[in-house]
């Protein structure tokens, strides 16, 4: 039975899956969760009441969480773009920037954009600006990182660029990445040269106006 993936293509979650998929071409039933196709939005609801996305479904399995998914993808259909570096020591550093992406610079990104969409007054200004001083001092750290790097760990491409390429995406939509930072920008550059990643940002262009702060109009 075919891989499923229930996901959005604008949802930065559901993009990082979506690289390690198109790294490898690894074949997959698309099941876009859309308002128009409510029976996919509620067999989705049923295999996962907290209902974030991506989830992955591979027969009686059902796995959630992007890493994880990434993280299976390598161990059960792996391919030719390992994902997860064999060596241990190497697939420790690649594990830990997957956290520091999702950690410090997804979720305040997230924080963001989720405040601007609530009604103006329950919104949450200095939940706003912590959010914006994490991603401060995560751009700072990842620029000095990124001096000598061109991959984020392990000197490959890893799960650690899936979890880069998306959630330095919109975070620089979100709260610009300074022009100081040029390690970072073009390390930014180079995942959205990456054709995995390309395609990704390309199948999501049609949702840009839904962009709660407003898309720039670059990218
Ligand atoms: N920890 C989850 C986060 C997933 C997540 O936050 N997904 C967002 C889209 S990028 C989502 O499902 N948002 C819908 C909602 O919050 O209702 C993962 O790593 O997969």
């Amino acid at each position: 039975m075919a891989l499923q993936l229930f996901f959005h293509p604008f949802s930065s979650y559901s993009q990082k899956a979506l690289i390690a998929l198109y790294e490898n071409a690894t074949p997959f039933a698309p099941r876009a969760l859309s308002p128009d196709d409510p029976a996919t939005g509620a067999e989705f609801a049923a295999r996962w009441p907290i209902q974030r996305f991506p989830v992955l479904v591979d027969g009686e399995r059902t796995i959630l969480e992007a890493t994880t998914i990434i993280e299976y993808l390598d161990a059960v259909h792996p391919g030719p773009a390992r994902l997860i570096p064999p060596d241990a020591r190497a697939a420790v550093d690649v594990r830990m920037m997957d956290r520091v992406f999702d950690n410090y610079v997804s979720t305040p990104q997230q924080r963001v954009v989720y405040d601007a969409l609530r009604p103006p007054e329950v919104r949450d200004a200095r939940g706003v600006a912590e959010a914006k001083a994490t991603l401060d001092k995560a751009y700072a750290w990842l620029d000095e990182r990124m001096a000598t790097r061109e991959w984020a760990a392990a000197g490959a491409f890893s799960l650690a660029d899936c979890a880069a390429a998306p959630s330095l995406f919109y975070a620089d939509w979100t709260h610009p990445i300074d022009e100081r930072f040029a390690h970072l920008r073009a390390y930014r550059a180079r995942l959205l040269a990456r054709p995995s990643f390309a395609r990704a940002v390309d199948e999501a262009r049609p949702f840009r106006p839904y962009f709660p702060l407003g898309a720039p109009n670059r990218d």
